[in-house]
């Protein structure tokens, strides 16, 4: 074996599948483990097809999957980098905890706020809530190792969870572990700049760009179970997603 198939192990002991999958899985494994770290070059195209014996149809086709999940990226003329700045799938449901797992990285979160009350005007326009509903709210700072990506803070329905207690590290795998993890999703993307205190929490500048996300969620018989927004450092994110064509 040459030098990449040792550090991300051979195709053939993976089973059955497709090759393309089986190749994707040991690139997206290695990433996972930290063998295969922020910025590091993939060999060309041309030298994994003829180390795995497999097409370069079929390596071009497990590169473009792991570049559609945020794993990977493409420079021009350069080749293809594992990715660098987190590159999250706007069109995914998914958790900062699985966002984070799923690039080696390791997520960890300081509380901002933990309290439970009455829903605001606000929330309970964006949620469908009647006045005086009892409603959690979760404000927090969110770490990738040790650095600061994102601010976020969460209002949920009283009903989506037993007690504020419930919250560990992972506000969706409480409302999972409650049968309220949200099914579906509508998500708003503006540019901000960053005030000097949620700078400070950051541990950015004042004045630095970011990005704000409001995921309003919603469980599957239509009601609204999360209301979060999220600011992003925009030095620290890239927001991907793929289109096609099809009429909706
Ligand atoms: C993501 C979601 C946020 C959700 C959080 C739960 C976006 C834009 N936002 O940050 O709405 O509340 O994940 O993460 O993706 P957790 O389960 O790790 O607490």
């Amino acid at each position: 074996m040459s030098a990449f198939s040792e550090l991300i192990g051979s195709l053939e002991e993976r089973g059955r599948g497709p090759l393309y999958q089986k190749l994707q899985q040991a690139i997206r494994e290695a990433i996972q483990n930290r063998v295969l770290t922020p910025d590091e070059a993939l060999p060309p195209e041309r030298d994994l097809a003829e180390e795995f014996a497999v097409s370069r149809i079929t390596v071009r086709k497990a590169l473009d999957g792991l570049v559609g999940e945020g794993l990977l990226t493409r420079r021009q003329g350069a080749g293809t980098f594992v990715a660098a700045r987190v590159e999250k799938n706007f069109a995914k449901l998914s958790s900062f905890t699985e966002d984070m797992i799923s690039r080696g990285r390791t997520p960890r979160s300081e509380w901002l706020k933990r309290a439970e009350g009455a829903v605001t005007p606000e929330e309970s326009m964006v949620l469908g809530l009647s006045p005086g509903t009892a409603v959690y709210r979760f404000n927090r700072i969110r770490f990738a190792d040790d650095a600061p990506m994102a601010l976020e803070y969460s209002t949920v329905p009283g009903f989506s969870l037993p007690s504020i207690e419930a919250v560990g590290p992972s506000l969706y795998e409480a409302l999972a572990a409650n049968g309220c993890r949200p099914a579906r999703a509508l998500q708003r993307l503006r540019a901000v700049l960053f005030t000097p205190e949620q700078a400070a929490l950051l541990q950015i500048k004042a004045g630095d760009p970011g990005l704000l996300i409001e995921r309003r969620g919603f469980l599957g018989d239509g009601r609204a179970v999360e209301f979060t927004q999220s600011y992003y450092r925009g030095d620290a994110y890239d927001f991907v997603a793929e289109l096609n064509t099809q009429a909706s």
